[in-house]
Formats: structure tokens, sequence, C-alpha cells
């Protein structure tokens, strides 16, 4: 019984160690349409990713694959760029058109898939055809692992800033 026990005990472990390094799937859904945007008392009909002007957060822990399903509803071509990311045996997700993948087209869908590996930090992503990357951008956020403490002493509170120049 101590012998099956023990190998139990060894096979839980092996397990959890095995999961812990694996991380999760995270899905997003972009939905790229058009919506009127005001700055500064102008407004003006621009391609945004699900309405939102900067778009969505994307938010993922070191280790965990992204699903992003990007579906185009707009009259442009769409690709977008996971800006920074190492794109590992995954360079199909990387997002420059006609480089990597053909643009998504009018109606049309594709689902970026990768798994983000030894880095964390915050990045972001953007269009990556034509001059849609002046509208169509937002924060790509990877957290440290859990019981990774920071490189520095732990932030009272984080917030995204986007600089545009
Ligand atoms: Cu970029």
């Amino acid at each position: 019984m101590g012998g099956f026990l023990r190998i139990l005990v060894a096979t839980t472990l092996l397990l959890l160690s095995v999961y812990s390094v694996a991380g999760t799937t995270r899905s997003y859904e972009f939905n790229i349409q058009l919506q009127n945007v005001t700055r500064l008392c102008h407004t003006r009909s621009m391609v945004t990713v699900n309405r939102k002007f900067p778009g969505p957060h994307i938010v993922a822990t070191e280790g965990d694959r992204l699903l992003i399903k990007v579906n185009n509803h707009v009259s442009n071509n769409i690709t977008i760029h996971w800006h920074g990311i190492r794109q590992l045996r995954s360079g199909w997700a990387d997002g420059p058109a006609y480089i990597t993948q053909c643009p998504i087209q009018t109606g049309q869908s594709y689902v970026y898939n990768y798994t983000v590996v030894g880095q964390r930090g915050t990045l972001f992503w953007h269009a990556h055809i034509s001059w849609l990357r002046a509208s169509l951008y937002g924060p790509l956020i990877i957290l440290l692992k859990l019981n990774v403490p920071y490189p520095f002493s732990k932030p009272y509170k984080e917030v995204p800033i986007i600089f545009v120049v």
C-alpha cells in the first residue's frame, strides 16, 4: 500500500508540474468594424476592433496559448500583428500581410494561434496592412507565471498607456 501511495503521489506531482508548465488557452474574438470616434471635437468613422478605440486589451500569462479569431466586417483587407511576440513554430500567426499570410478579406475570418514563450511585460498589437495600423491597435499584456516575482518591487497599480506619435 505504501508503495502504491508513493507512486500515486509521484504521478500527481508529475501531472501538476506538466499542467503548470503548459499554461491555459485564452480565446478572444476581434470583430473588425466601423465605428464613429470623437477626438478633440471631431467625429469620424474609423476601422476599429469591437467598436473600441484603442482596441481591446489582450491579457495572457507567460506559457499561455492565445486563440484570437479575427472577423472582418469592413471593406478593407485586414491582418493583425502581435508586436514583439516571438513566434516560435507559429510564423503563420505573425500577421504581416503578404509575408506570412494572405490578408483577411471582407466577410472572412482567421484564427491567430500562438503560445507566449519566454517573455513577459506589456507589448501591443496592431494592424499590419496599409495604413490601418493608424487606428487598429491595443495593448497585449503578458503576466508573470504564478509565484514568479517581479524583477522589481511589486507595483501598487498597473495602468496600460499607449503613446501614438
Ligand atoms: Cu509592430
